[in-house]
């Protein structure tokens, strides 16, 4: 029998495209890829890449085209709620969430406007299914304007009166005299699969990749760290070394009166901590980082 291959589906291009494939070459996944290529597979691992729009992906998944995909928690969400207003199963689960292409959707309005009330009011956006439900929650009653892109121009062409967009640095708002109201929405990327029929070799597959990826987000937690410190304050820097469970105590030849210790930390080592443990009495302080991490 053929060898089970997992289909992940990623954004071709765009936000997510650079930090997805990033993402699996540190999952150890190589790809033979080049430009404009919509499919392609590992060397080393039971798994091609299907290369798509990012709006794609999760109907793609929903339909058995892909196994995972990578996507934005706000295109998930949004489908998710197109699919249920529409009675279409949308049987995806939210795997793990992946730390980029973190943004907000959030509401905006020309910087002048004085009245914010949203009642009566029309609201640009291209998430109308998420911006429906946010305003069906708290009972406002405004009419949504669908725009596929370019959100931020609406009020200018009156189009609308309040705009609802993704927000990352804030810039493109400012950019176009617009003022932040409120974030409807928090997203970062997402890793997603399919819940229905899936064959358990692929389940086994789906399981593996799952764990390299959690090895990589704690390494990226993680620090190594590796310092002296005389025995008499030895408690004492050990209590500052910080999220470390049973540091390893090393001997150092020649000296008797210090030792060294090494720690995996799962928390970040600020500057501010390096002082501290300088402070309780410890020198020749190392901080490295950790590429891997399996327990
Ligand atoms: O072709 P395809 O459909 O795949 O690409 P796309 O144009 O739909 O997607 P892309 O690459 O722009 O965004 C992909 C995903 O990145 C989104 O679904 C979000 O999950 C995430 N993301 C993170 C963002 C932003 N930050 C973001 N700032 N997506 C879009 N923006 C846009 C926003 O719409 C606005 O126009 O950037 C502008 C605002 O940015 P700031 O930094 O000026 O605030
Ligand atoms: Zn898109």
């Amino acid at each position: 029998m053929e060898q089970a291959r997992l289909r992940i589906a990623i954004q071709k291009s765009g936000r997510l495209a650079e930090p997805s494939l990033d993402l699996l070459k540190r999952c150890g996944i190589r790809f033979n890829r080049s430009k404009d290529q919509l499919f392609c597979q590992s060397t080393n691992f039971p798994a091609d890449l299907l290369m798509l729009r990012d709006d794609d992906i999760p109907e793609l998944v929903n339909e058995g085209a892909c196994d995972l995909g990578v996507v934005g928690l706000n295109v998930f969400q949004e489908k998710g709620l197109e699919h249920k207003a529409r009675h279409r199963p949308y049987d995806l689960e939210r795997l793990v969430d992946l730390g980029f292409g973190t943004c907000r959707l959030s509401l905006a309005v020309p910087k002048g406007a004085s009245d914010v009330v949203l009642q009566g009011k029309k609201i640009a956006t291209s998430y109308p299914e998420t911006l429906q439900d946010w305003l069906n929650q708290r009972g406002i009653d405004a009419t949504v304007v669908i725009m596929s892109g370019a959100i931020e121009i609406a009020p200018r062409l009156q189009i609308a009166d309040v705009i609802c967009d993704l927000v990352s640095t804030g810039e493109t708002l400012a950019a176009n005299g617009l003022r932040e109201l409120e974030t409807i929405f928090t997203s970062q990327s997402i890793l997603i699969r399919r819940t229905r029929d899936v064959p358990p070799e692929k389940e086994e597959l789906i399981d593996r990749l799952l764990r390299r990826i959690n090895g990589v987000q704690k390494a990226d937690e993680s620090k190594y760290i590796m310092l002296h410190s005389p025995i008499e304050a030895l408690e004492k820097v050990k209590a500052a070394i910080p999220g470390a469970e049973s540091p390893t105590i090393v001997p150092l030849q020649g000296v008797s009166d210090k030792v060294a210790v090494h720690a995996v930390c799962n928390e970040t080592v600020f500057w501010e901590t390096m002082e501290n443990l300088k402070a309780a009495g410890a020198s020749a302080i190392l901080v490295l980082p950790i590429e891997k991490m399996l327990d």
